[in-house]
């Protein structure tokens, strides 16, 4: 009760204007908590709308008008979360408040994801920072063969090319051209933004991140070790049977026997999913999945709508209504010839009503066939809970908003690329290829989880301060090979700043959303799977068309973050408890088979 007293009259010296004041004097009620509740939510409501299309307009069209526009608007909306952010610190130990406005309250004070110091000009500095970060990470072009190749060229050419000297000209240009100019700009960010944190009552930004999942920051970062024990002995696995097909393809010379990989052999800019070197490790002989998403979809003349439209079929199936007309009108769905965009994927909801749109630079392949599936699945979940007051129209959780689609595209079965006609029945692979397709998915899913694991990491410790300036580079490369077991393929020092080089770094992104969402969508898929009284093998299971599954996801959907995530969690799957288990039971034939295959090797790095 004292302490709430400080606090208040505290505000009563940092707010300027009488009314105020007069208000911080007398001890606040839950009425009054109620009353702070509302209006911030509307006008948060109705700021947003307007930020928002401020915002896609510069993500679509990257100009310096455009991106002086958009720190304007991110200027006003720093300032007034911030505002909110510590008013809401003075009601949270008013005696008596509902349950709704206490979740409120926590939601108003620790959610923002960038916060500012209220020093003049903070907050001005921190968003022009931050969207000169995005627009650079957004014109960033690589090098292949000496020319120049855009960001979305250049991450589908690392997962076709299977030359080392390509995929390390790729590598080293995108890392040195896009990561290396943003050091300076990224470390005053973590100055203001911590200066912001701290304001408002946390010692950092990174445990202001951690402390949106319904417990304390410190039970959240145990929660995730615990998690990622609990998957590593097949991450493990993975990687001594991957690092030994690269090692019988290219030779000592490229790829060593033992120790970590190379990171830029993977198929992937990051190494974060491997699926795109999965004819390097298909078993050989009559184990192979025998088709390729990508190939399929090109033989059968599919572009970009046919990719989208299926994607909303899939919803469709399951009871969703159709995507708006808008939703067709107002979407980026392909790079724009003329003009700097961010092509990196995201899914919007502009009005909170029905004003949904994705924007991509999609290409005719597997991954951006799966991405389509993963940001619709972002815009089901806003439209679900679209009647929900605005502070509860969010995921339970984020990583349950970054589940939703990945957990409908597990459905993408042989039979049911069969149901929808791209694949043939005759091609459908028997049982004996389960290997094949198993390990298809592990590549992508199981490949993941150590990188959605480290980037947060990373930035846990740079906000924390346990890592300094300039100590960023080394501690990320140490990261990466300590987690992920992979190694740059040239060797890095300090004026480099390879975290610059993933989008969500520079985009100011939390990360670990991404690892809790390769979980969960598993616990999904289960549940889904069971509920739709599927009896075979799990990764052979689709729910498509099933409206009993529809109805039930939907039950999750529109609750928005209005209950702790464990009961959304509870509403679809039963349990209340995020684990590890469904993707290891999912997985534990290819872990019977990855550790035959790797007899006798000396794994690990
Ligand atoms: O950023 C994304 C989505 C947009 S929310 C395309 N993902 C992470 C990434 O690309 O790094 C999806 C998987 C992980
Ligand atoms: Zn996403």
């Amino acid at each position: 009760m004292k302490k709430t007293m400080i606090s208040v009259l505290a505000l009563g010296a940092a707010l300027a204007g009488g009314a105020a004041i007069a208000q911080a004097q007398k001890a606040p009620t839950a009425a009054d908590a109620d009353a702070f509740v509302a209006r911030a939510e509307k006008e948060l409501a109705d700021f947003t709308v307007e930020a928002a299309r401020v915002s896609w307009i510069n993500n679509t069209y990257i100009t310096d008008d455009t991106d002086a526009l958009n720190a304007k608007y991110g200027t006003i909306g720093t300032e007034m979360s911030v505002k909110f952010a510590k008013e809401a610190a003075l009601y949270q130990n008013v005696p008596g408040l509902s349950f709704d406005t206490k979740r409120k309250l926590d939601f108003l004070r620790g959610g923002l994801v960038l916060p500012a110091p209220t020093t003049p000009g903070a907050a001005t500095e921190l968003n022009d920072i931050a969207t000169r970060l995005n627009s650079t990470y957004g014109k960033g072009k690589g090098t292949l063969h000496g020319k120049p190749i855009s960001g979305s060229d250049i991450e589908a050419a690392m997962g076709t090319s299977r030359d080392p000297n390509e995929t390390k000209e790729m590598w080293v240009s995108w890392h040195d051209n896009v990561g290396k100019p943003m050091r300076k700009d990224y470390q005053r960010e973590v100055e203001i933004a911590n200066q912001g944190a701290k304001e408002l009552g946390y010692p950092d930004v990174g445990a202001m991140w951690r402390s949106q999942y319904d417990m304390s920051p410190e039970e959240f970062a145990k929660l995730t070790d615990k998690l990622w024990g609990q998957v590593k002995p097949l991450y493990d696995e993975l990687h001594c049977y991957t690092r030994a097909r690269l090692n019988a393809k290219y030779g000592d010379a490229v790829q060593t026997k033992t120790g970590p990989i190379r990171a830029d052999l993977l198929g992937n800019m990051w190494a974060q999913e491997w699926g795109n070197i999965y004819d390097i490790v298909a078993p050989k002989g009559a184990g192979d999945l025998g088709y390729e998403v990508g190939d399929l979809l090109k033989a059968k003349g599919y572009d970009w709508k046919k990719m989208v439209q299926t994607g909303e079929g899939f919803y469709s199936s399951l009871g969703f209504a159709p995507l708006p007309e808008t939703f067709w009108q107002r979407s980026q769905f392909l790079k724009p010839a003329d003009r700097e965009v961010i092509c990196h994927a995201s899914a919007w909801d502009i009005d909170n009503k029905d004003d949904l749109r994705i924007k991509m630079c999609i290409k005719v392949n597997s991954d951006d066939f799966t991405t389509i599936h993963h940001e619709l699945g972002h815009n089901y979940y806003q439209r679900a809970y679209n009647t929900k007051p605005f502070l509860y129209e969010n995921g339970a959780n984020d990583g349950f908003h970054e589940a939703i689609g990945d957990f409908v595209a597990l459905s993408i079965t042989p039979n049911y690329l069969v149901q929808i006609g791209l694949l043939d029945q005759a091609r459908v692979p028997s049982a004996d290829k389960d290997i094949g397709l198993l390990l298809r998915q592990a590549m992508d899913k199981v490949a993941f989880l150590p990188f959605g694991l480290l980037v947060d990491k990373w930035r846990w410790g740079v906000f924390s301060g346990q890592i300094q300036p300039g100590d960023y580079e080394k501690a990320w490369t140490n990261m990466r090979l300590q987690y992920q077991g992979i190694t740059p393929p040239v060797a890095r020092d300090e004026t480099a700043f390879d975290p610059g080089a993933k989008y969500h770094v520079p985009g100011n992104v939390p990360y670990t959303r991404y690892f809790l969402a390769r979980l969960l969508q598993f616990q999904f898929y289960q549940a889904a799977c069971k509920q739709a009284g599927w009896k075979g093998p799990l990764h052979r299971c689709s729910f498509y068309n099933n409206k009993e599954v529809g109805k039930r996801l939907n039950a999750m959907l529109e609750m928005g973050a209005s209950r702790p995530w464990p009961e959304a969690l509870q509403t679809f799957t039963g349990t209340k408890e995020i684990s590890g288990d469904a993707m290891v039971a999912y997985f534990q034939p290819l872990m019977t088979w990855l550790k035959a295959q790797n007899k006798g090797q000396k794994c690990g790095w």
